[in-house]
């Protein structure tokens, strides 16, 4: 087997409303990656106009998650930061992953169904087509490492079956095979809607109640926290009695996410007591944890020159890595 150096790749939608699943489920793990990867960065623009998008807001989101990764502590002189259709190895290596993927594999992905819901027929061709592009994303780097939230699991898997299909069609290791990073169950690997336990929170949630921004201050955290959904019972002494409450694992599994905690000290700590002093000290650490990320992200969006021009290096630096390895693909196709 070829040994692939080891590089991390992952995407963000500029799709508005960056929350704390999004923080907790990827972008925890983008900065820690640095310390020991090779790491690229890309707000995902071409994975975003799969659902219509207003343009002047796409712009602002786009500049969003730059800032959004920046304040959190991606370094943009070691990793790269970009946009991805600045990169045309992107769409260029998702054609040609079109005609590598089955129509069988893309019928049986849950994201596409739930988003399309009961209006398939309406839905986008892109959006079908949504995981053919995120395996161009990663493949495009011969990326080994990609950190994503829990939901994103099926797509990259979908990006395996892609690489090994490519390197047996052609006999060749030519390809890596991707390994998933995804937080630990229960601490930040799906973080669940503050108003529903079973549905992820999630941008697109009509109710801002149901989810924190990285953006929100310490009052409106306070709010949030406090109307959060819970029921009726004590906090438990272990995380067992936790299994049945998908409200309260959600929140234990939160403070234990942004603590480092396990969910099992912190039952211990809370329980027999209702859900007031937990609640308290939830929005506590939360508040400590995004304030100076949010201060962070409103000095940078206040300069959209620095942000531009970091994504223009980015961009340029990220296609001298895609290059090489989109003109092999080409060679092995045969094109040209
Ligand atoms: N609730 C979540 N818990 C843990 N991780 C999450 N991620 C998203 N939601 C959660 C992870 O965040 C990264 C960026 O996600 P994205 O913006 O590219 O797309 P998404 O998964 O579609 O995000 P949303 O918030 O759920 O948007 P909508 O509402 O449009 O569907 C990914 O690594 C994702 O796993």
């Amino acid at each position: 087997m070829t040994d692939f150096a080891p590089r991390v790749f992952s995407g963000i939608q500029p799709t508005g409303n960056l929350h704390l699943g999004n923080y907790l489920g990827a972008i925890k793990n983008y900065v820690k990656l640095q310390d020991t990867h090779d790491c690229i960065y890309c707000v995902v623009d071409l994975h975003a106009i799969t659902v219509h998008q207003d343009p002047a807001a796409l712009r602002a989101s786009i500049r969003e998650v730059a800032a959004a990764l920046i304040a959190a502590g991606v370094d943009v002189e070691t990793s790269i930061l970009f946009t991805q259709s600045r990169v045309s190895a992107h769409a260029e290596l998702a054609w040609i992953f079109n005609c590598v993927a089955r129509m069988g594999w893309l019928n049986r992905m849950t994201q596409f169904k739930d988003k399309a819901g009961k209006h398939r027929e309406r839905a986008s061709v892109g959006l079908y087509v949504y995981p053919n592009l995120m395996a161009a994303d990663i493949l495009a780097y011969h990326a080994t490492h990609v950190p994503v939230g829990d939901d994103q699991k099926q797509h990259l898997e979908l990006a395996r079956d892609i690489a090994q299909k490519f390197n047996n069609d052609f006999g060749i290791e030519f390809f890596p095979i991707i390994e998933p990073v995804i937080q630990a169950k229960g601490q930040g690997a799906r973080i669940m809607s503050l108003r529903n336990g079973a549905a992820k929170m999630s941008k697109s949630d009509p109710s801002e109640m149901s989810r924190i921004h990285m953006t929100d201050d310490a009052d409106t955290i306070a709010n949030k926290i406090k109307k959060a959904k819970t029921d009726p019972h004590p906090l438990p002494t272990s995380s067992e009695g936790l299994e049945d409450r998908p409200e309260a694992r959600n929140l234990v599994g939160i403070y234990s996410a942004l603590t480092g905690e396990t969910p099992d000290d912190i039952c211990m700590r809370f329980a027999g007591q209702n859900f007031s002093p937990f609640k308290s000290a939830l929005t506590e650490i939360m508040t400590e944890a995004l304030a100076p990320m949010a201060a962070e992200m409103n000095r940078l969006l206040a300069d959209q020159r620095y942000l531009d021009s970091v994504l223009t290096r980015g961009a340029e630096r990220a296609a001298e890595k895609a290059a090489p390895v989109l003109a092999e693909v080409k060679q092995i196709l045969g094109l040209g």
